[in-house]
């Protein structure tokens, strides 16, 4: 069987020591590809650009999309001024990873959304975010475990009918967590398919089931084999790719 090729969205981190301080690389972190491998596809790293011909032909090339971590979301995409306690964002990727999910959607490829990608596939179909936790009412969990990226620390419960809980043959299981941000509102045309004990949404698929989004990092949980299911993820996208 031949392997598909997965595209994952990359960020750009800018060197801030060496011998280019200031200096543009682009990348995305190695667990991405390395879950991509292990789970039977090619990896293809998608570098940011702001070239949109440029990403229609990138998104072309590929036949599965995972749409990965990093910056905050730009509060106005939702309609929001920028709160105290956002983080950085950078409202060109955005835009980036905006298209790269409409370019999939048309061409019907499987896209797997993971932290910042699950934020952005409810944005981009007119949900919304808490900018902060803090910023919920409810009591709320700890959320930025801040340590041990292989170690789930908080409990999900995925609905019983979600192609989520198909995925992962499960509908109770414990995740890792590291976002500050959180879903508020759901977009209308997307189920939530998952929540944490606290009732924050950390999950989304479209009704295809076709786009699944987790707000968690299934990818720093590959190699732990008490939540090997959580290879199921990269195992949809690559089974689907197309
Ligand atoms: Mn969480």
């Amino acid at each position: 069987m031949t392997r598909p090729i997965i595209g994952i969205s990359g960020s750009v981190i800018i060197d801030d020591g060496g011998i280019f301080p200031g200096y543009h690389r682009s990348y995305v972190n190695e667990d991405y590809v390395d879950s991509v491998v292990q789970n039977g596809g090619v990896p293809y790293i998608i570098p940011f650009t702001e070239n949109d011909e440029v990403v229609k032909a990138q998104l072309d090339n590929v036949q599965g999309l995972i749409l990965s971590g990093g910056h905050d979301v730009d509060p106005h995409q939702y309609g929001e001024e920028p709160l105290q306690k956002i983080g950085a964002t950078w409202p060109a990727r955005d835009h980036f990873d905006m298209r790269l999910l409409k370019l999939a959607e048309e061409n019907g490829i499987p896209v797997l959304g993971i932290c910042r990608g699950a934020q952005i596939i409810n944005v981009a179909h007119g949900g919304t975010l808490y900018q902060d936790l803090s910023y919920r009412k409810e009591l709320t969990l700890k959320h930025m475990q801040g340590h041990t990226p292989d170690l789930p620390t908080h409990g999900m419960k995925a609905k019983a009918d979600s192609k989520l809980a198909q995925i992962l043959g499960k509908t109770e299981f414990k995740v890792n967590s590291f976002h500050h941000q959180l879903i508020k509102d759901v977009a209308p045309d997307l189920i939530a398919s998952a929540k944490a004990p606290d009732g924050v949404v950390e999950g989304l698929e479209n009704k295809a089931g076709n786009v699944i989004a987790v707000q968690w990092h299934p990818e720093m949980l590959h190699r732990n084999p008490d939540v090997a299911f959580m290879n199921n993820l990269f195992k949809f996208v690559i089974d689907n790719a197309k």
